[in-house]
């Protein structure tokens, strides 16, 4: 198996400005370039996701996998292809050059026959990445563990009928969230792959709702038992794989955590194309969860229009991101979060160095939407424009609404007096639309 896998490239990618020829350069991100008084690197915080393109041979559900992946053929060793995989992808992340990566538990080391086979495997893993990320520098932005792969969690992993599946469940949760305290991850992520239903004629689901808000506060207590301080983040995402996911998007995971009162102890890690799926735009559900105080951390990737599916895209959209970035901004940053990018090639990118591309075109992209989101910060662009649109309620009579000095009494005394007689206002869409092309076509590259 490969000592040095990405030889097409000597050295790491670095910044080489907007004209650069070399498509191994970045064209837009600077790690060190200041942006608003923080460094791009330690706005960005971006993270290489370890399972689309490490683990993913390439397959589609009408064909086997493309890729050249030397570590997933069949006839390896499991332990000599996760030590080579890790290799791979310790390579692959100092070369792009970016601090952070981030795993499933099943995606590092490989599942034994019984559980303490399995855990041995990942503690074996888990002092290997150890080491590469003592050698590289890299961190962990975030680890989970794979509750949706294996045919036990076929109905589900907490919200599954059978208690002995949220045993298992939990079982696994308390190992990768252990790992990933180790190997000091600024976060844990749980997305809820099969908790969900595929059919309500054999679905209980005021049970169901149950067992996973006691599985999630089972995994809070934990964490604080074992003095984890990264914090834990749900990911929604509204179906796929099962018909309908309870985690269906920032605002219903919010009502969940409000419901059980766990609202102090999760926050949201939100995936551009989960929200597309959702029927949303991905600046709806950050916005939504930055006014919530629950934004944790993005997962960076685009859908297809016109797919119904998670495609996982590279981002390479100025326009969409922007916004996003913008409301990012807007709540003061991601803080322990980061963008992952839980991104995939297209089963037809079989060259190695297609691995870079796709890297190196979302990350251009997110560093591009940085500097038009600081733009239109600094320039008041919409935040000035909101303020303006909303000022009647910060005094006088919308204040008295809010602070329960006006009754429907005292309100309708001054409209039928006359006093209030208000006049439709402008909402200039199209005004704002302009002003916020105007900064993406000016933003200094
Ligand atoms: C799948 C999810 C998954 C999570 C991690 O759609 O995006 O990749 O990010 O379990
Ligand atoms: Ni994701
Ligand atoms: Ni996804």
């Amino acid at each position: 198996m490969p000592e040095d896998f990405f030889s097409g490239l000597d050295g790491t990618v670095q910044y080489a400005g907007p004209g650069s020829p070399d498509p191994l350069s970045y064209k837009v991100y600077n790690k060190d370039r200041m942006v608003g008084g923080t460094r791009m690197e330690d706005h960005l915080r971006i993270a290489v996701c370890y399972w689309h393109s490490f683990n993913w041979p390439g397959s589609d559900v009408f064909g086997v996998g493309t890729f050249d992946r030397p570590w997933l053929e069949p006839n390896h060793d499991p332990m000599a292809a996760a030590h080579a995989k890790m290799d791979a992808a310790f390579e692959f992340v100092s070369k792009l050059d970016v601090p952070f990566f981030c795993f499933h538990d099943v995606d590092i080391s490989p599942e034994g026959a019984t559980f303490a086979e399995s855990a041995v495997n990942l503690d074996t893993m888990a002092d290997y990445a150890e080491k590469k990320m003592a050698d590289t520098g890299v961190r962990l932005l975030w680890g989970t563990a794979n509750l949706f792969s294996h045919p036990r969690y076929a109905a589900g992993a907490a919200t599954n009928p059978d208690p002995e599946v949220f045993a298992y469940a939990a079982a696994q949760v308390k190992h990768a969230l252990e790992a990933t305290k180790r190997l000091g991850g600024s976060n844990y992520v749980l997305w809820g792959g099969r908790e969900g239903y595929e059919t309500l004629l054999n679905t209980d689901l005021k049970r169901e709702a149950e067992q996973l808000a006691r599985f999630l506060t089972l995994v809070a207590e934990h964490k604080r038992n074992i003095g984890f301080e990264g914090t834990l983040l749900l990911e929604p995402k509204p179906q796929e794989p099962t018909k309908h996911q309870y985690d269906y998007d920032a605002q219903s995971v919010h009502g969940f955590l409000q419901r059980y009162d766990l609202v102090d102890e999760y926050k949201v890690n939100l995936e551009v194309n989960h929200a597309t799926l959702g029927g949303h735009s991905f600046h709806h559900e950050v916005a939504y969860a930055v006014d919530n105080g629950i934004l944790g951390s993005v997962d960076a990737n685009r859908g297809d229009y016109q797919n119904g599916w998670d495609t996982d895209q590279f981002p390479n959209s100025v326009e969409e991101l922007s916004l996003a970035v913008h409301e990012i901004l807007r709540g003061g940053g991601l803080g322990r979060g980061g963008f992952n990018f839980d991104t995939k090639l297209r089963r037809q990118s079989m060259n190695r160095m297609d691995l870079f591309h796709g890297h190196i075109g979302g990350i251009d992209t997110l560093a591009r939407s940085l500097l038009v989101a600081a733009d239109m910060i600094e320039q008041g662009t919409l935040t000035s424009a909101r303020d303006d649109r909303y000022a009647g309620w910060s005094g006088g009579l919308g204040a008295g609404i809010l602070n329960g000095t006006e009754s429907l009494d005292s309100l309708e005394a001054q409209v039928a007096a006359g006093r209030i007689d208000p006049d439709p206002v402008s909402g200039q869409q199209e005004l704002l639309e302009n002003q916020v092309n105007q900064v993406i076509w000016n933003t200094e590259g």
